[in-house]
């Protein structure tokens, strides 16, 4: 066998040719042309053309388009316009075959739906418009990543397995642990507070579970979460974290991912700083206007927050939620108790990102989660921490699948995830 890849497709160059290479990649064109075969072979990198003459000619035999081969030749000069360079084929060995009919297929030529696409995510990731959504999902990761660790947050890992909820009692998935009842943690939120005892600025990357029965482009029962929590922040310093971490991502890949966006057809707008501050209660101001029948105090149903969005297109904060609206953790304004140091990043209509200030005084988080029906008692774990010396601390989550349908220009975040979960699919 000759699968020792000595080259990455994209890194061929003028100076080795002449040099013999063997490429492995996929077989994603061939033409028969009489005493010659002309195959085009891809790698993740890009493609190739290989062209077959004489003995190796005449005995290529079958070969199914979308098997995988290995091609060993020399690196020449080419014609083809297409192309850079071409292989002169020297030996061709098929290391796995194609079966067709395939299911899908990867060139794109004949458009499949998302649910046959997903059925067959392996294959959908050969489909070059697929493989570049997440090539540009693994640039976002490490420029989120980068830029926290240059904010000097410290990246933390926190259990996905646990014993009570972290975010009150709906939508939680619950198994069966050893006799006992565990859960799938929704967010990292309790742990994440907790960390700022210590380590002061902290983030995690992570998936999280919602059993959440929501048949929509931005709901799956399991979505990545970006998270901070930062000891001796308030909720506009948190705010400010999060615009330059957006803006960073999205200078990022316009630079870093011009072929990407080309691939998928989306160019990215790079956001202007400062995102517009827009408080709840001029927001239910705007929709009286528009003719709403909302009042203060009320939540904002995904009607409200379409019109919003038209009127608002692009990055806004909505802050100053009712503190009733918000979570026991989120600590209400010093000037209005009625009212919380909130806030919710919004694109339009859709809620990226939620966070605020939280209480750092146990009596008063005992006091809320009470008034939320939560029983304190289930919380003892987290609450111990409070006699420990808890600063003041700030922070926030972020769907990271919904802020990457913000980057290629497609509502459903079953495009950005690789095998997506939600309450009609479990599988593959
Ligand atoms: P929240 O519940 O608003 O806040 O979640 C934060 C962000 O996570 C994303 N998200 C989802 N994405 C896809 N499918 C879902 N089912 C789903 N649920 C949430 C959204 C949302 O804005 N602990 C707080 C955050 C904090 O205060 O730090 C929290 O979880 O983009």
């Amino acid at each position: 066998m000759t699968f020792v890849k000595t080259h990455d497709i994209a890194d061929l160059n003028s100076g080795l040719v002449g040099k013999d290479v063997v490429l492995c990649g996929w077989i994603e064109d061939l033409r028969k042309m009489g005493k010659m075969t002309f195959i085009t072979l891809r790698d993740v990198t890009g493609i190739s053309q290989i062209i077959v003459k004489g003995e190796l000619n005449e005995n290529l035999g079958e070969i199914n388009r979308q098997s995988v081969a290995s091609v060993s030749g020399t690196l020449q000069e080419t014609k083809a316009r297409d192309f850079d360079f071409e292989v002169k084929a020297q030996k061709i060995e098929i290391l796995g075959k194609a079966v067709h009919p395939l299911p899908v297929d990867p060139i794109g030529r004949l458009e499949s739906n998302i649910d046959t696409r997903l059925n067959h995510r392996a294959l959908d990731m050969r489909n070059q418009k697929t493989a570049s959504i997440f090539k540009m999902r693994h640039h976002v990761l490490q420029i989120l990543r980068q830029t926290l660790a240059e904010k000097k947050f410290i990246e933390i890992t926190t259990p996905k397995i646990i014993g009570s909820a972290s975010e009150g009692g709906a939508n939680l998935f619950s198994l069966e642990y050893f006799g006992k009842t565990a859960y799938l943690a929704q967010s990292p939120q309790l742990y994440k507070e907790q960390m700022t005892i210590g380590l002061e600025r902290v983030f995690e990357i992570s998936n999280f579970y919602r059993a959440e029965n929501s048949h929509t482009g931005r709901h799956l029962t399991e979505f990545t979460s970006v998270d901070i929590e930062a000891a001796f922040m308030d909720y506009d310093d948190v705010m400010d974290v999060l615009e330059s971490l957006v803006i960073k991502v999205y200078e990022s890949v316009a630079q870093n991912c011009k072929k990407e966006q080309e691939t998928i057809g989306h160019t990215v707008n790079i956001p202007k700083a400062p995102f517009e501050r827009i408080t709840y209660s001029k927001c239910i101001e705007e929709l009286q206007e528009a003719g709403q029948k909302v009042e203060i105090g009320d939540d904002l149903l995904d009607s409200h927050l379409r019109i919003i969005g038209e009127r608002h297109p692009g990055f806004y904060f909505l802050t100053d939620w009712p503190i009733k609206l918000k979570p026991f953790y989120i600590r209400e304004k010093d000037e209005d108790a009625t009212l919380s140091r909130s806030f919710d990043l919004q694109y339009g209509y859709l809620e990226l990102s939620s966070g605020g200030m939280r209480l750092h005084n146990p009596e008063m988080i005992k006091s809320r989660l009470g008034e939320q029906g939560l029983d304190p008692a289930q919380f003892a774990d987290h609450l111990k921490a409070f006699d420990w010396g808890m600063p003041p601390h700030s922070g926030w989550g972020m769907g990271l699948d919904r802020l990457m349908t913000t980057l290629i220009g497609i509502d459903n975040v079953r495009e950005v995830v690789l095998y997506p979960r939600d309450p009609d699919r479990l599988g593959p």
